[in-house]
């Protein structure tokens, strides 16, 4: 019950009031929606504007429309809006404040100055892990101060965790236990369980909640919630948000933004959307690039033109060596989760129903991945 009320707070903290009208876009069984979002509008007594499906089109006409004074976001729906073109409603709307989580600071300042709202509140919440901050302040950056928001309600502590930026697993000492990350350098944030705060796992997915535990951190058989986030805390104790694991991975030694390599293929005239990851091959350090696409209606994936596009555009460690091809990538239902499930299918022709194809690169071409072409590279006969 406490996580709850803390949850349904949220709004209430951010500075929303009850003749507040709340546009809520994000899918209900979205954890940030459904419990800060709902719950914070019970609590305020606010109107609450629910949409069953973000739609980046609508999104300023329903602002416009339904006269919202208050909208909530997550980093990439910001993202979104911002690679749209310019609509007269994104001047025209009367939101006075955002709230919600992810927004990096590039960002940020985009979205006050092109969309004209006077105020973001930057949280961050973890339902399933119990935790959160909140920041008040109009200072471009960060989202909260360590500990601040639980202070107020529980005594719960978090760590920033020194990582292996390769496999993004924490780095344990000779002895076994994790670090904690120095001031200034990124760390993934992690929460202990203890009884009062307790993680109570994806429904029916014992797999993938025990992948979001890490034991033994800082002394034998403590547990630790690992929120798969990257965040940094400076010497005033201000907390940053600085990734999420899965929008950077590394591959030649090089550091690929994911974002990056997504924008540069959704240029392409037969490409609607691409979503872009990296995969682990036996054998290979790091991760390889790996692009769900989604084709334009009526088009055809063009290797060839894709491939050149490629050279001149991205640096060879950046390029997609698979893709995979989809019909639709459900990014705006699903956002972060949708990733976490794409690199853990990996490429295996065997598993995955969807076409692969493998970056053929003396053809200049993507050649479909078939088995035998997939064992030889996972065997180290084709080498990436
Ligand atoms: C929005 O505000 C205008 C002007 O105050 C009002 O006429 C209109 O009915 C409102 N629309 C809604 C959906 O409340
Ligand atoms: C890549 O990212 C890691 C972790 O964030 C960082 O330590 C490293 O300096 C970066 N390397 C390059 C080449 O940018
Ligand atoms: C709640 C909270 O910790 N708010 C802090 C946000 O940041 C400013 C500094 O920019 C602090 O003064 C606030 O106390």
């Amino acid at each position: 019950a406490r996580t709850h009320q803390r949850n349904m707070i949220f709004f209430d903290m951010c500075g929303a009031r009850s003749d507040d009208v709340i546009y809520i876009t994000l899918p209900l069984y979205h954890m940030s929606a459904s419990l800060l979002g709902i719950g914070g509008c019970i609590h305020l007594g606010a109107t609450c504007v629910l949409k069953r499906r973000f739609s980046v089109n609508q999104f300023w006409k329903d602002c416009v429309k339904h006269n919202v004074t208050v909208v909530q976001y997550i980093g990439e729906l910001c993202r979104y809006l911002l690679n749209q073109p310019m609509v007269a409603e994104e001047r025209a709307h009367c939101v006075r404040l955002a709230a919600g989580s992810g927004l990096r600071s590039d960002v940020w300042r985009q979205f006050i100055t092109r969309f004209g709202i006077t105020q973001i509140r930057e949280g961050y919440g973890l339902t399933e892990a119990n935790i959160g901050f909140l920041n008040y302040t109009d200072e471009v950056g960060p989202i909260g101060r360590a500990s601040c928001f639980n202070k107020v309600s529980s005594k719960i502590f978090c760590r920033l965790l020194r990582y292996d930026p390769k496999t993004y697993e924490p780095l344990r000492t000779a002895s076994g236990r994790c670090m904690q990350a120095q001031i200034g350098e990124a760390g993934i944030l992690v929460t202990p369980l203890t009884a009062t705060n307790q993680f109570l796992g994806y429904a029916g997915n014992k797999v993938q909640s025990e992948k979001k535990l890490i034991r033994d951190v800082f002394i034998a058989g403590d547990v630790y919630f690992n929120t798969g986030d990257l965040l940094v805390q400076d010497h005033k104790d201000f907390l940053y948000f600085r990734d999420r694991i899965g929008d950077t991975f590394r591959w030649k030694g090089e550091n690929v933004s994911t974002t990056e390599v997504s924008e540069v293929l959704g240029v392409l005239d037969f490409i609607q959307e691409a979503n872009v990851y990296g995969v682990t091959i036996p054998g290979c350090e790091g991760r390889a690039g790996m692009a769900a696409i989604v084709l334009k209606p009526d088009q055809r994936l063009n290797g060839k033109k894709l491939y050149n596009h490629l050279v001149k555009t991205l640096p060879a460690y950046a390029w997609p060596w698979f893709l995979r091809v989809q019909t639709s990538l459900d990014v705006t239902e699903t956002f972060k989760q949708q990733k976490t499930k794409l690199v853990q299918e990996g490429f295996n022709p065997d598993v995955i129903h969807d076409p692969l194809y493998f970056l053929d690169v003396p053809q200049k071409d993507y050649t479909l991945l078939t088995i035998a072409l997939y064992h030889d590279i996972v065997s180290g006969k084709i080498s990436l």
